[in-house]
């Protein structure tokens, strides 16, 4: 015990300067079969091929009319293009700028598609392009914690993946999946929202007919006002209900996700099927407006880590590490320490997990 206090000081003290902001650092596709994990570009690194639209800096968009709300700051075109089909789990990873967790922890998560038509997404430019929504998580219900509410944001911020299946009835061609974290920390006043959109080109095969109405589509900007009460929400941090901005997510999608209920696995879940939600949730049936009570985040336990670049190896032992703590989550003499540093202090998390790990072992 005394070395466990004394490692945490450690920590205390070696906390780097932590970033306040961040970036979708990958994208995997998950068929069910294999897993595939696409390497993001650092904001305004020199760029590798990738998947994911390359943006200048960690900064987040502000305000609902800037021309970067479509595609994060001076989005730049891709130079490939990720291979998917209706049904897969697409799984994004965000991270902080100095590559530790996401900072954030308050505010939806949105994603939305735009068809980039005939040609591949890697020469599209979605200024003019029309989207349509799949999936948006606010508000759920904490398993871990009395299924209290939180923001499904907090879990990125601890560490999580975000996981987004692709419409199963969707109809094959090349699209720019937006996948957009709104974070609400400032949005008490109007103008503080913080928008961090990420695009991602994908060709998606099959041989589907989903589409979405011309009625349920928008552009970006243009969905958003910067009075929308899911942007200026002077509630933020004292309601549990939340409305999202934006249209609704697209009929198509909705009917599909209700059709085949059941077949999302227990540790992920996503859009807006209100279906397959074991175990959690007694209680939150009734759900208040914009209130959701499945999502349960993937943690980065599940990933397949075959595909992981060199930069991600230290993630990788984290992941580990993290794996091995979910794993003695239940009674685990520290638990109430783990939460205790996730709710103050993102980063410390880890350090106190590698001591409370090594301890446990011995
Ligand atoms: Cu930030």
């Amino acid at each position: 015990m005394l070395r466990l206090a004394f490692s945490l000081i450690t920590c205390f003290l070696a906390l780097p300067c932590v970033s306040a902001h961040g970036y979708l650092a990958y994208l995997g596709i998950d068929d069910n079969q294999s897993y595939t994990n696409y390497t993001g570009n650092v904001p305004n690194a020199d760029p590798s091929p990738s998947v994911i639209r390359q943006v200048s800096d960690i900064s987040p968009v502000k305000g609902a009319s800037n021309p970067d709300l479509n595609c994060g700051l001076n989005a730049q075109f891709a130079s490939k293009v990720a291979s998917a089909n209706p049904g897969d789990l697409l799984v994004f990873d965000w991270r902080g700028g100095d590559n530790t967790n996401w900072p954030h922890n308050t505010g939806p998560m949105l994603t939305y598609m735009t068809s980039c038509g005939s040609s591949d997404c890697t020469q599209y430019n979605s200024s003019s392009s029309k989207w349509f929504k799949i999936a948006e998580i606010g508000i759920v219900t904490n398993a871990t914690s009395s299924n209290s509410p939180v923001w499904a944001q907090q879990s990125v911020m601890n560490g999580a993946f975000t996981n987004v299946t692709l419409p199963s009835t969707l109809s094959p061609g090349n699209y720019l999946i937006r996948h957009e974290i709104i974070a609400l920390h400032l949005a008490t006043d109007l103008g503080g929202a913080e928008f961090y959109p990420a695009c991602s080109q994908v060709k998606v095969g099959g041989s589907q007919t989903g589409m979405a109405e011309d009625s349920e589509m928008v552009l970006f900007p243009g969905a958003y006002q910067d009075t929308d009460p899911g942007i200026y929400d002077p509630d933020v941090y004292s309601s549990n209900s939340y409305t999202f901005p934006g249209p609704p997510i697209a009929a198509f999608v909705t009917a599909s996700a209700s059709s085949s209920s059941g077949s999302s696995s227990p540790l992920t879940s996503s859009s807006p099927a209100p279906t397959a939600t074991t175990g959690s949730t007694p209680g939150s049936s009734s759900s208040s407006s914009g209130a959701q009570t499945l999502c349960r985040l993937q943690r980065r336990t599940s990933s397949a880590g075959s595909d992981f670049t060199r930069r991600s190896l230290t993630r990788n032992s984290n992941m580990l590490l993290k794996t091995r703590v979910t794993h003695s989550w239940n009674g685990h003499r520290l638990r109430g320490l783990w939460g205790d540093v996730v709710t103050a202090f993102g980063v410390l998390r880890l350090r106190a997990i590698r001591v409370a790990d090594g301890q446990s072992a011995s």
